[in-house]
């Protein structure tokens, strides 16, 4: 699908305005024309990630950061896939945002798979690596789904995955969010199984590394 038409100058500037009601407009036509929760990841990542580098050049305030994020969770949460009618249980996943709290993508990433009838756990944000560590040994995970926007938290998953496997852990990781989807080949540093640019595709990666595949 070709997404470089999608209204993203728009949008950012609705969000920046704060403009809720032209944000929901411009998300309800988007949805309309291209009939794919997908286009919505891409317009509202679009989006965020111009409002974001704005924030750090010192364009735009904290709060126009915060409100732009608020106003796509509220609207873009009518979209969500809804969860599956059969549920597939053959395989342990959880998902959990490590140390920080941007919580957006996670949420996304958790409804996507549930809406194709898998079975997560949602491990929660803010986690320490203590703490994801030990959700997944307690809970016998297979596949562990670590989401983190913030650089720091990004490096962090390599001590994950150390800590991980001392505990003789054979746990798929893999890992998403923004600081991925700029470094193509992060993932690898921080010894992730594999990475995911957005929900729509998880799925087909669980499913690779379940058949013993490599990304
Ligand atoms: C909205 C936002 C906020 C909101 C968060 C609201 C919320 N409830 O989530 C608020 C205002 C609270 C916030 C706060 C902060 N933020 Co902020 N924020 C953003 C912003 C603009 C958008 C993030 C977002 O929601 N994107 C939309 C979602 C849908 O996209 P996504 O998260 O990337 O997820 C998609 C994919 O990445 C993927 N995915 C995500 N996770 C996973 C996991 C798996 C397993 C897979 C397969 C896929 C996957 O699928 C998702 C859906 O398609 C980003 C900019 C950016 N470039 O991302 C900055 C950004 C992440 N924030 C940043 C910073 C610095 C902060 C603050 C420290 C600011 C401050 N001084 O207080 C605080 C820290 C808060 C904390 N401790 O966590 C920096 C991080 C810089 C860095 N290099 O580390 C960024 C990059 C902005 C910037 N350019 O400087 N922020």
């Amino acid at each position: 699908m070709d997404y470089t038409t999608l209204p993203i100058e728009a949008f950012q500037s609705a969000l920046l305005q704060i403009d809720r009601i032209k944000a929901e407009e411009i998300v309800e036509k988007c949805y309309l024309e291209n009939k794919s929760f997908e286009s919505l990841e891409h317009l509202t990542m679009g989006a965020l990630e111009y409002v974001g580098s704005g924030w750090e050049e010192g364009e735009f305030s904290l709060s126009q950061v915060y409100m732009s994020g608020v106003i796509c969770e509220e609207l873009i949460e009518k979209y969500m896939p809804k969860y599956g009618i059969k549920t597939k249980k053959e395989h342990r996943i959880g998902i959990g945002v490590l140390q920080d709290h941007h919580a957006l993508g996670k949420r996304i990433v958790y409804s996507v798979l549930r809406a194709g009838g898998y079975d997560l756990i949602d491990f929660g944000q803010g986690l320490s690596v203590e703490e994801i560590v030990g959700k997944t040994i307690d809970k016998q995970i297979d596949f562990l789904l670590i989401s983190t926007l913030m650089l720091p938290s990004a490096l962090q998953v390599k001590t994950v995955v150390e800590k991980l496997r001392e505990k003789k852990s054979t746990v798929k990781i893999i890992v998403g969010g923004a600081p991925f989807r700029l470094d193509n080949s992060l993932w690898k540093k921080v010894n992730a199984d594999a990475d995911g640019k957005n929900g729509t595709k998880v799925s087909k990666t669980i499913e690779i590394l379940a058949r013993g595949g490599k990304c």
